[in-house]
């Protein structure tokens, strides 16, 4: 059985419970083994800060003590991994590693109240039990990373801290900083001062146009060198790496209008899947490399970590096929196609990567039209497929498919967000299990380095806390993924832990965590309200503001004539969830049982929602599945006769549904009739949608 009382997240390799608990005091003591001062003084500092005690340094193991060791009892710790070893009389960390440490420490944290996560000391409890335990506990993968585009929308150095300290805590060692994009570009780079004194603007007047709701006003930012040492440094206290991307040879048009000679053709018409023009570094021009190579050498230098990110995705390669320098130089290498002057891009700047001590890794475009070095790392985006053929090219892999691990998808029908790679609510990143893959033996699957999640910023500019919102608390089904192992993963154990313990701990942190909004449903003169989970309070208003923490409370079904004036949101102590209105009891649903592939006419009976003559509002309200559905036309039925249609496309997808709403008339109502719709529909794209049909009659 799934071990749960304590409600860790993500879930340790073994828990052993032991009677009673240790209490922390003003008394406890921490010992720290000879060797490990300068590893410890973080650790020290954080439990310091965490319990408002002070915990002074004894310099030997007493009662009331917490000690950190590295006489671990176990193999195969490994550098990550630790024993907590709980007993009434003291705290023992062990571990390899100053890693395994601090993992050892942020399971610790989690055993105290959720408050010691608080900024605010007052509050803090001057004493505190956690309950006696031994855990031993390693993560399953190597790589766990988060990615965070800075580009679309600018984060400050504050915020990129805070989002660093969160990730610590859920065991997330890696912080992917996408720094480069069209939208913007975010490092200083001393040699090419332009990237940043006109590519890291938008606006108006600006060398970058408006763009992801910037408006007309000057919007931008970028990091100075000391910012992202100082970052670097903080980050790395944490475990974490960071792993800078510099986007290329595609999504540069914020370099092109800095260095506008980079291009292959100034007034090149060609755009990316984006719609963004002029965005590619030229391939034939041998000062783009030299350029490039300025720049990752700078770079270099600023992150220690092995890795350097080159983005290679989604290069517009129409921009070369109409260069010259770029047909010229595919003439002198013999090649056939784009795919291959692509490769010679990337292998060129493999090539000074390498050269500059590092390791290169890339989007999963890097591996076409040609072999790289077997070092190389592919990030597969795209699909978990790609990640799987980068598998068998001879790479190492980092997994990110976009349908279950891209955080700026929409989480649910109801909410903003991207669509391409389909709806990601939280259910569905936790089942996401990289290595189950039947076809490729163990050799190949063992070399997937990791899991990482994404989140671009095209769609974050409001309202504020959107980006912690998309992250929390999808990142903590993430966490479990990437550190505990599969055979321990349970969806309905997780989300029990996930509401009944850690919700107050990333309420505590400060952080704007999605809450999953309730579900009203009026029917029979009454609303009555389903609460999405344990722990939360359903609030509501009937003025049509939004309801707040201080709103009245529901508790049992309300009867009302008018529940178009009602609007209900969860909550968790004040933090709330989006509003919602109340929705009319389904007419009838759509699943894929009864969803075509291609357009087709399915019919529902709907009888009993017609009572009278009237306007008839027939309403498709998405629920669950993947990409939607997609309607032509909705003809209503009087005893099989058709009485009346609306033709129009309608689309009910996540962060896309548009025109959803059928409009039709009964003009001769009989109480006997039997009433229909005929639905010309299609599931979008595949058939993987749920949803209901919400019939409402206006009398005349
Ligand atoms: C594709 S993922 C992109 C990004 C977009 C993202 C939106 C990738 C390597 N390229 O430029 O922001 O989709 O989901």
């Amino acid at each position: 059985m799934i071990y749960s009382q304590h409600n860790l997240i993500p879930l340790p390799v073994h828990i052993k419970e032991r009677s009673g608990q240790f209490t922390i005091n003003r008394q406890t003591r921490i010992f720290i083994e000879k060797g490990l001062e300068k590893d410890a003084a973080f650790i020290h500092e954080t439990l310091q800060k965490s319990t408002g005690l002070p915990l002074q340094k004894t310099g030997k193991v007493i009662a009331n003590c917490i000690v950190l060791s590295t006489k671990t009892t176990r193999p195969h710790l490994g550098d990550e991994g630790y024993e907590l070893d709980i007993t009434q009389k003291q705290i023992y960390i062990k571990a390899n590693h100053s890693k395994g440490l601090f993992y050892g420490l942020q399971t610790l944290l989690q055993l105290m109240p959720p408050v010691i996560y608080s900024a605010s000391l007052p509050e803090k409890p001057a004493n505190f039990k956690v309950p006696a335990v031994y855990i031993f506990d390693y993560p399953r993968f190597a790589w766990r990373g988060m990615m965070l585009d800075v580009s679309r929308q600018f984060f400050d150095a504050g915020y990129i801290k805070k989002y660093i300290d969160w990730l610590a805590s859920h065991k997330i060692n890696l912080f992917h900083w996408h720094l480069t994009d069209d939208e913007g570009w975010r490092i200083e780079i001393k040699k090419y001062p332009l990237l940043t004194q006109k590519g890291a603007w938008r606006g108006k007047d600006e060398a970058l146009p408006p763009a992801y709701g910037s408006g007309d006003a000057r919007y931008g930012g970028f990091y100075s060198q000391d910012e992202i040492r100082d970052i670097v440094a903080y980050a790395q206290k944490r475990n974490v790496s960071i792993l800078p991307e510099i986007d290329l040879p595609g999504h540069s048009r914020a370099v092109t209008v800095s260095y506008p000679n980079v291009l292959c053709l100034a007034n090149d018409t060609t755009a990316s899947v984006q719609g963004i023009r002029r965005n590619v570094w030229c391939a034939g021009r041998n000062e783009n490399f030299e350029m490039i190579e300025d720049i990752l050498t700078e770079v270099s230098e600023l992150f220690p970590f092995d890795y350097i990110h080159i983005g290679g995705d989604e290069v517009n390669k129409r921009a070369w096929e109409n260069c010259e320098r770029c047909q010229q130089l595919k003439h002198e290498h013999s090649m056939t196609d784009m795919h291959q002057v692509q490769s010679y891009f990337v292998r060129r700047v493999e090539t000074i990567v390498n050269r500059l001590g590092k390791k290169m890794i890339g989007w999963n475009e890097i591996m076409e039209g040609g072999q790289l070095n077997s070092n190389t790392t592919v990030m597969a985006w795209l699909s978990a497929k790609h990640g799987y053929q980068a598998l068998q090219h001879g790479y190492e892999v980092v997994m990110v498919p976009g349908p279950y691990l891209y955080f700026d998808m929409a989480q649910s029908a109801d909410e903003q967000g991207h669509s391409w790679a389909g709806m990601v609510p939280i259910e569905r990143v936790y089942s996401f299990d990289p290595q189950a893959n039947d076809t490729l033996s163990a050799n190949y699957l063992n070399k997937i380095k990791g899991v990482q999640a994404a989140l671009w910023s095209e769609f974050l500019d409001k309202p504020a806390g959107i980006a912690d919102y998309q992250t929390y608390p999808r990142l903590c089904a993430l966490a479990e993924l990437a550190w505990t192992p599969q055979n321990l993963r349970e969806w309905n154990n997780f989300k029990t832990r996930l509401q009944t313990s850690h919700y107050n701990r990333l309420y505590n942190m400060g952080i704007a965590f999605r809450l999953p909004p309730p579900d009203a449903v009026y029917k029979d003169g009454a609303i009555a309200v389903k609460n999405p989970g344990t722990n939360l309070t359903i609030r509501y208003t009937t003025d049509g503001t939004e309801p707040n923490f201080t709103s009245a409370i529901y508790t049992t079904p309300i009867k009302t004539t008018s529940p178009e004036l009602y609007k209900f949101k969860t909550f968790f102590e004040n933090h709330g969830s989006i509003a919602m209105p109340a929705f009319p009891f389904p007419a009838a649903t759509w699943s894929p049982e009864n969803t075509p592939a291609k357009f087709e006419l399915i019919e529902f009976d709907i009888t009993p929602s017609i009572s009278s003559n009237g306007d008839v509002e027939v309403k498709f309200r998405l629920r669950d599945g993947i990409h939607g559905l997609q309607v032509k036309k909705v003809e209503l039925l009087q005893n099989g006769i058709s009485i009346d249609a609306d033709v129009h496309d309608g689309l009910m997808a996540a962060g896309r549904t548009s025109n959803n709403i059928y409009y039709l008339k009964v003009n001769n109502h009989s109480a006997g009739a039997y009433y229909s719709i005929r639905v010309e529909m299609q599931g979008r794209w595949e058939i993987n949608t749920f949803g209901d049909i919400l019939v409402t009659v206006k009398e005349f």
